[in-house]
Order: C-alpha cells, then structure tokens, then sequence
C-alpha cells in the first residue's frame, strides 16, 4: 500500500503531531509506504528532531517527507499512490487531485477528520463525497472513542509500555535522568502541565507550595511557560523553588519521550487533540484543555467528551472532575476546585485506569484505517 498523507500545519503541533504518529504506525505495524507531505518542517522538527527542516525530501523512520510547497516539485509515474490522505481539513492541491484523476490507476481518497465524542460523529464516519469540478469520491474517516467510530490512534506497544514505566520507580528514574530532570524522582508528586493561557494559575501554584507534600510542576515551553515567566521574572532561568513546589519550564521533548512522561507524571493536564489521547494511554488522572474553536464549538465537544467518560463515575468523583475541567477551560482560578479533585484522587486515579481499559478493547485507529481501505479497494470505486 502506498499512501500520500497531506498535512497543513494550522497552528500548534497537534496536526503534524497526529500525522506523524499514524505515519510512523503505518509504516511500522501496517508494512505501508508512506510519503507525508507537510508544510512546516520546523514545527515538526520540534516534536521530532531527526527532520532536517533544510530538507525538502528526507526519510524519517521509514516515513518519506516531503515539504509541501506550492506549486508542489514535479511528480513521476512512480509516485502515483493507492491512497489519499488528507488530514484534519486540509486538502491537498488542486493540480495534485488533477494528476491524481488522470492516472490510469485510480487511487482511495480520504480525509481524516478532527476527534470528536459527539453522537453524529458515528453516522458521519465512512461516508463519501463527491468532489465538485473533478467528480473524485472523497470518503469522511472519523475518529472517536466507541466502536462504531474510526478510533483512537494507539501504537501496539504503547499501553503495555506506559503500564510497565509507570509501575517500575527504576524505569522512571532511568527516563528523568536520560531528559536532564534528574532530582525528579524525590518529589512526591509530579505533574505535567501542558496547556495554553491560563492567566489565573498563579494562584493554584501558590496553593502547592503551601501543601504538605513536594511537588514537581513542568510546564513545555510555549505560551502557558511565557505567560509564567511574566508573572514569575525568577523563571527565566527556567527554574524556580518556593516551599513545596519546584515549578520547571521543560524544553519540548520528542514526541515517544512525551509519552512516556505523561506516564511518570501522577497527573497530566493536556491540550489539544493528540495529547489527550496520549493521556488515555498513560493511564493517570488528566486535565483537559481543549483548543478553542469559533461560536464555541470546543465547548460542546468538552462536554461530549465528559459524557462519554464519567459514565460509571461515582457521582462526588465525576462532580470532582467536572469542576475542575470548568475552571480550567474557563481559564479561571482552579485552586477550589483543585482540593476537591485531590479529595477524590484516588477514585480519580482508578476511574481512568477503567476508561483506558474500555478503550483498549476497541480496535486502534490505523487498523480501522487499513481495514476500511482493504473493504474498499476491493469493491470498484466510481471515480469518474
Ligand atoms: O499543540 P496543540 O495545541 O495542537 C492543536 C490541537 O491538535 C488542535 O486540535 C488543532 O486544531 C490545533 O493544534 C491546530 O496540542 P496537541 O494536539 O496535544 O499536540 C501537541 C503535540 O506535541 C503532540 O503530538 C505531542 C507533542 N509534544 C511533543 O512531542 N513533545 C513535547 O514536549 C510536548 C509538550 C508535546
């Protein structure tokens, strides 16, 4: 199977963070040949440092990369795919669909959507499209988080792995040395927090370092870390220490080392699309600050979202949950709504190991993928 996957680097690292990760699956689990196109080399060199972003056609852990530029460089006979794929709303050039249609051998085409809880999203998932001028069939592959769905992106070894780093202290202390953090392991409680503004944390930060137990807080660099080092001048050098809490700006990590992060950390905030998935896997109590949409679209998927997952929940742990994602999606003070998440935590903890197991038992998003593609390659598909 030879597979185009287009990608357009929107803002942030959650597209290219997506795209890379099937990518890297399909080649690995799947035996496909994967060319990504991919319009900004820097974001991704961010998450994965092997790519040359000087490079506008590199292999990457099998994975062929291209830059998508505009116009795009010539295409041979011998680049012509068996699929399209566009990736969360892009789509790609219109003088490509031209060739692509003009081929004798007609390829699959697909776009792969954003993630979403809604109930629409099932009987959305798999259905076609016609393309207006060139009479293509573009078919709508949806991830989501029950079986009727395309799925959640999970590699083969990505639980297994986590689980066992998270039960094993050596392991942890192995991984905090190898990414620099290596007083790590003496705080009793480590979280990550990766997240966009959040103007009021200061409060909740000053709250840790009243607790009675140490903390380690990391923040990624980017804007919740500017937004920090503003308000805490001291933070320039990265670092700062005050009474329990030693709060750490950490340089971006590469994309399987922030896995396996989120499984050391006891609590995970998360943004975004990719890392909450990640989060999932990790199996530890996580945040959730979803990117924001226009008409506040974000807000009802939010809710979707906690539906879905506080199903089961005893009623005070899933109002524990609740609040604290209200606060922090409202970018508001989370420091009340924090004591009575950590009353809970420990339920807390539990439930998200049941909600990783639930979503275990359902089939990964690539091998829905290939599964889908196999089913319809082997029924003609109209193209013209
Ligand atoms: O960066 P994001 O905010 O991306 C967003 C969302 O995907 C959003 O849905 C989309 O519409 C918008 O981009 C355009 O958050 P997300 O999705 O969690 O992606 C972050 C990626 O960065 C993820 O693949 C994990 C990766 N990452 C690293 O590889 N190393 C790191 O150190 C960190 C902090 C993240």
């Amino acid at each position: 199977m030879r597979c185009d996957l287009f990608c357009a680097v929107v803002d942030n690292f959650g597209d290219i963070g997506i795209c890379w990760r099937l990518s890297r699956q399909l080649v690995a689990e799947h035996q496909w040949q994967l060319c990504l196109w991919v319009d900004d080399l820097v974001s991704f060199q961010k998450i994965c440092p092997d790519v040359d972003s000087r490079l506008t056609d590199q292999q990457v852990a099998g994975v062929r990369i291209r830059l998508w530029s505009s116009p795009l460089p010539p295409l041979s006979e011998q680049d012509r795919p068996d699929l399209l794929l566009d990736a969360l709303a892009c789509v790609a050039p219109e003088s490509y669909l031209h060739w692509l249609a003009a081929g004798e051998k007609k390829p699959l085409w697909l776009n792969l959507e954003y993630l979403s809880a809604e109930d629409w999203v099932a009987g959305c998932h798999g259905l076609p499209s016609l393309h207006p001028t060139l009479a293509l069939k573009k078919y709508f592959f949806f991830p989501g988080f029950s079986g009727n769905t395309g799925g959640l992106i999970r590699e083969q070894h990505k639980v297994p792995q986590l689980s066992v780093l998270a039960s094993d202290p050596q392991q942890q202390g192995e991984f905090w040395h190898r990414i620099g953090l290596t007083d790590a392991m003496q705080y009793q409680r480590k979280i990550s927090v990766f997240a966009y503004s959040q103007p009021e944390i200061h409060h909740w930060l000053e709250q840790l370092a009243t607790s009675e137990q140490s903390h380690l807080v990391l923040v990624p660099e980017g804007v919740l870390a500017r937004e920090l080092q503003q308000h805490y001048p001291k933070l320039a050098t990265g670092r700062l220490d005050s009474g329990a809490l030693s709060l750490r700006i950490l340089p971006f990590v590469p994309q399987p080392d922030y896995d396996l992060l989120l499984a050391c950390c006891d609590i995970n905030f998360v943004r975004g699309e990719d890392s909450i998935i990640r989060a999932h896997w990790a199996g530890k109590p996580f945040i959730w600050q979803i990117y924001r949409q226009q008409d506040n679209a974000h807000q009802e998927k939010l809710q979707a979202f906690l539906q879905k997952f506080l199903e089961g929940a005893a009623p005070a742990t899933a109002q524990a949950i609740q609040a604290l994602y209200q606060a922090w999606e409202l970018e508001q003070d989370i420091s009340a709504a924090w004591q009575v998440y950590m009353q809970q935590l420990e339920q807390i903890q539990l439930h998200s190991l049941k909600w990783q197991q639930f979503l275990t038992g359902q089939q990964d998003l690539a091998s829905n993928l290939v599964r889908f593609v196999e089913n319809q390659l082997i029924i003609p598909r109209n193209f013209s």
